[in-house]
């Protein structure tokens, strides 16, 4: 381990121990107690054993976690506003205690560290998030996160680091604080200043970053977030081409592309304070904060969680005591008449002032529509037009959904040869009997069988629409939650289409094409939908068809008019 002084005053703890005391780890480990860090303990190890996460020498323990969430500080004193915490569960917990040790290992099984524990508790998760958050609403993301996926027993420590987490992509844009410090001193930067960024970057921030740099006379950082950002954020490898080409259009010598390997908590000012910190881990004199820095969004009721300017005015409260210097942003904005940029504070009455939103530029991409060179660099539009094609060349998923003998498989043939007609994309019929001889063969019908069964569907069709392709999933799907897990999984690459076939179950049981309503009502077949075991109908489907009044001719060619409506078919 090792202590090095910034050159602008910060102590870098690194965690990684020296070789031959890694190796003899390996071999101690295999009597450890062994954890699989999860994705964001991942990021925070890293950040941990590279010093990013310094003075911090492992997981917090409680004293500095208690301290953190209530005073913004360490037991120390230590400005420091983010709880770093190692979360375990119920089970794992009561393997371990404190005096022990416990093998921190990737999903691989690579041994990263070993924590030696010191306290192991139960958090009142409701008093950190309302301390840290200031909020318990799960509409935040660090709330959803803390409430719904972090496990409920914490475990601190010391760690001692084996090897840093892999990555195998952007090799050379990933810097360890030391790395960066390194390069800086090399290439005499004397004075640098950072920005923190999770989406693509357009010409205003290039305009705003500029800005900074020069009114500070320092050279610039561009430092993105490539470990976990907002759900919904565009994923890093886009962002990553797109800033190379962004980097680019600074004079040269001035600016450098460096990846942080952090989990954003968006958390507000209290995210914007740990940030700067982090940043003068990395050799970092300047920060720059915009507006709404890492901003949770709107809360269930609309409302903003935090005011706009509240990350700037904590972290001037705290800068001088954290050593590193805010350069605090206004919005930039594009002057027609002088087709250049200007802070908003600097527009005057007779100018005209050009502004494309970020909904309206997803919007644009989305549909394919022109993007002009004044808002962002060609280059930059046609990476992100790459990877986000327009709707008419992404991939979709019709997902069908109701009773046995609803309708729902006729329908789906017809809506498959259709589609097929059309060409476009390879088409993939998932119908439930058809999924139940294959993927599902082992599976009966109760609730964590069937919920299986359509998570295996919705892997698949989310497969499939992630290439390009058109998936018609048909099962009976009875339950809300399923059905809405899988909605979100494949809208994440492409449309999703929900159509509820609906035709009532004393018309289903009329026809009874296969006998089965016969078979449950005699007892013969349990758990049988809609007469031994519920359907939830869908509240918000895309379609609701009932065969009583609708051919599979019509109905099919309905959801082809729905398709076409969304942008799916051109
Ligand atoms: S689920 O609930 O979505 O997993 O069901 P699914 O995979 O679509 O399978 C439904 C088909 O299985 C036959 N079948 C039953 N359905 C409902 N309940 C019970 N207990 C049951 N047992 C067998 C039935 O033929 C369903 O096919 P469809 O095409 O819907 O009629």
């Amino acid at each position: 381990m090792s202590n090095i002084t910034a050159p602008h005053g910060g102590v870098l703890k690194e965690l990684i121990v020296p070789e031959a005391e890694a190796e003899q780890l390996k071999k101690e480990a295999r009597d450890f107690a062994s954890w699989d860090l999860t994705e964001r303990q991942l990021w925070d190890i890293e950040m941990l054993l590279n010093g990013g996460f310094s003075p911090l020498d492992g997981f917090m323990g409680k004293a500095d976690y208690d301290s953190v969430v209530k005073k913004m500080r360490l037991a120390s004193g230590t400005v420091w506003t983010m709880p770093i915490t190692l979360d375990v569960t119920e089970a794992f917990a009561e393997k371990i205690g404190a005096g022990k040790n416990i093998a921190l290992r990737d999903p691989e099984g690579v041994l990263i560290a070993v924590i030696a524990v010191s306290d192991v508790w139960r958090p009142d998760k409701k008093d950190e998030a309302l301390n840290v958050f200031k909020s318990d609403d799960v509409v935040h993301p660090g709330v959803n996160y803390l409430f719904n996926r972090a496990h409920p027993v914490y475990v601190g420590g010391k760690l001692k680091g084996v090897e840093l987490p892999s990555h195998y992509d952007f090799k050379t844009l990933r810097n360890t604080p030391r790395d960066l410090r390194e390069k800086f001193k090399k290439q005499g930067w004397h004075k640098v200043v950072a920005f923190q960024t999770r989406n693509p970057m357009h010409r205003a921030h290039q305009e705003l970053t500029f800005r900074a740099a020069q009114m500070v006379e320092s050279n610039l950082l561009i430092h993105p977030v490539v470990g976990m950002t907002k759900p919904g954020d565009i994923d890093h490898y886009s962002r990553i081409r797109c800033y190379e080409h962004l980097v680019k259009q600074y004079p040269e010598q001035t600016t450098m592309l460096s990846l942080l390997p952090l989990a954003m908590r968006m958390g507000g000012p209290r995210e914007a304070v740990w940030h700067s910190i982090i940043r003068k881990n990395y050799g970092c004199t300047h920060f720059i904060v915009g507006r709404n820095h890492a901003d949770p969004g709107k809360n269930s009721k609309g409302e903003e969680f935090y005011g706009p300017y509240d990350a700037q005015e904590l972290l001037g409260s705290l800068q001088a005591e954290i050593g590193i210097q805010m350069v605090p942003f206004q919005e930039m904005v594009y002057v027609e008449e002088r087709a250049q940029y200007f802070p908003a504070d600097e527009i005057e009455k007779d100018m005209t002032v050009l502004n494309i939103s970020g909904t309206e530029f997803r919007r644009r991409l989305m549909l394919g529509l022109d993007i002009p060179e004044w808002f962002s660099y060609s280059e930059v539009v046609n990476e992100l037009r790459r990877t986000h094609p327009p709707r008419h060349k992404q991939g979709f998923t019709v997902f069908f959904t109701g009773l046995s003998g609803s309708g729902k498989s006729t329908i789906a043939n017809a809506l498959m040869v259709k589609l097929m007609e059309s060409g476009g994309r390879p088409v993939t019929l998932l119908d439930g009997d058809l999924v139940r001889k294959n993927l599902s063969s082992e599976l009966g019908f109760s609730r964590e069988h069937r919920d299986l069964n359509i998570q295996r569907i919705g892997f698949v069709a989310g497969q499939i629409t992630k290439n390009g392709g058109a998936a018609i999933c048909a099962p009976i799907a009875p339950y809300a939650g399923t059905r809405k897990a899988v909605r979100e999984e494949i809208s994440k690459s492409g449309g999703f289409i929900e159509v509820h076939v609906a035709t009532p179950i004393e018309v289903c049981e009329e026809r009874d094409r296969k006998g089965l309503y016969a078979k449950a009502r005699a007892g013969i077949i349990k758990e049988f939908t809609g007469i031994s075991d519920p359907y939830e109908a869908p509240e918000n489907a895309e379609l609701v068809i009932d065969t009583r009044d609708c051919s599979p001719d019509e109905a099919s060619q309905r959801i082809i008019l729905k398709l076409e409506q969304m942008g799916f078919i051109k």
